[in-house]
């Protein structure tokens, strides 16, 4: 990987070394404007603290006991109508894994700086270790770096680009993603079953089983001041299903709740999951993606795996015929997802104005 960054608009600068040497302030590059800070009021702290997205059992989901089947079913059915978002605990991933893989992660971030420097990605295909979203030069930027790399189509599978230390990191990025990868499978499932389809039908929409599967890993450094900047700014996401693995000792991620952000309080192993657009527009916004943010803290790093399913990337992604009606015609012109997330890559997190531009004029 070159290790160059031709295309960037201006020099990277690693948000770990400025967390290394700022003791109590940060770069004017990384405040925010004030309407999009976090609030620090005690009455918001109050709200969020008796607040959490829906956290749902899978454990009998697909056993024998229809009842139990059902009751899942519909949990599912009313999180993702009310919320977009919730946490999944027996889901059938391995817990050791779940820790292995976010262990590894972290030990990556912490070796060296000229080992990382290695992998350093450029705006083309973001592939490596990052520092910014977006190409805007003078963007106001996120407080944290990343690692983006691709498990599907095998197409765009490359050992090469994912990190060859800590030891048998590789091994375990790979198995982390084939669990993850069939646990999605089975989430497309109960979605479609939720929307009245097909059990196959929302996967065949993404394209069968020639799909696309990344993982975004998210390093949040130290910050002396929280108060004034974002890990992450607000954003939805641009794919199909998002599992997200969070750290287990630090909170950050804040969901938005009519107009309030709810931080979300993880549950012991268990994924965080969350709507795309692109569900949203396969459903005709009968789910839909909602907006997320990061907010980071002076005592603590945080890390996070963001893993993204996807659908392939050269089909035209439109409102499944059978969720249109007469009443509710489709609200979004084909695209694909190639096209779509060209937006989030030049210009970086944007709320969610992007799914809105699309809306077809009626
Ligand atoms: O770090 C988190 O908790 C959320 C990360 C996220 O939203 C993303 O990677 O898209």
């Amino acid at each position: 990987m070159p290790k160059n960054q031709p295309d960037w608009p201006e020099p990277i600068v690693r948000v770990q070394s400025l967390s290394e040497n700022c003791i109590d302030s940060i770069p004017e590059k990384y405040i925010k404007p004030c309407t999009d800070r976090p609030s620090m009021s005690s009455e918001d702290a109050n709200f969020n603290c008796n607040m959490n997205i829906p956290i749902i059992d899978l454990g009998g989901l697909w056993g024998a006991d229809q009842h139990v089947t059902d009751s899942i079913l519909r949990q599912i059915s009313e999180a993702c109508r009310e919320w977009g978002f919730f946490q999944i605990t027996s889901h059938g991933v391995r817990p050791d894994l779940m820790d292995k893989a976010r262990e590894t992660w972290r030990q990556f971030f912490h070796l060296p700086m000229d080992i990382k420097q290695q992998y350093a990605n450029s705006p083309k295909t973001y592939e490596g270790y990052g520092s910014r979203l977006g190409v805007e030069k003078g963007a106001i930027l996120d407080w944290s770096d990343y690692y983006f790399l691709h498990y599907l189509p095998f197409s765009l599978k490359d050992y090469n680009k994912w990190p060859a230390l800590p030891p048998s990191s590789r091994e375990v990025i790979d198995e982390y993603g084939g669990e993850l990868v069939k646990l999605c499978g089975k989430l497309m499932k109960v979605l479609s079953i939720n929307l009245g389809l097909d059990e196959r039908r929302l996967q065949k929409g993404f394209g069968g089983e020639d799909i696309g599967a990344c993982l975004r890993v998210n390093f949040y450094p130290r910050c002396p001041r929280p108060e004034l900047t974002l890990g992450l700014s607000s954003h939805s996401d641009p794919g199909g299903l998002t599992m997200l693995l969070p750290d287990d000792q630090v909170p950050g991620l804040q969901v938005r709740k009519c107009d309030n952000w709810i931080t979300v309080k993880p549950q012991p192993h268990a994924f965080i999951v969350n709507i795309g657009d692109q569900i949203q527009v396969l459903s005709n916004a009968m789910y839909k993606s909602v907006e997320h943010r990061v907010i980071v803290n002076s005592d603590k790093e945080r890390v996070s795996l963001a893993f993204f399913y996807n659908p392939k990337s050269d089909i035209p992604i439109e409102p499944l015929k059978e969720l249109i009606t007469q009443d509710k015609p489709a609200l979004y012109p084909p695209m694909t997802f190639d096209e779509y997330r060209l937006f989030i890559r030049m210009r970086g997190p944007r709320g969610k104005s992007q799914v809105e531009s699309l809306k077809s004029p009626r």
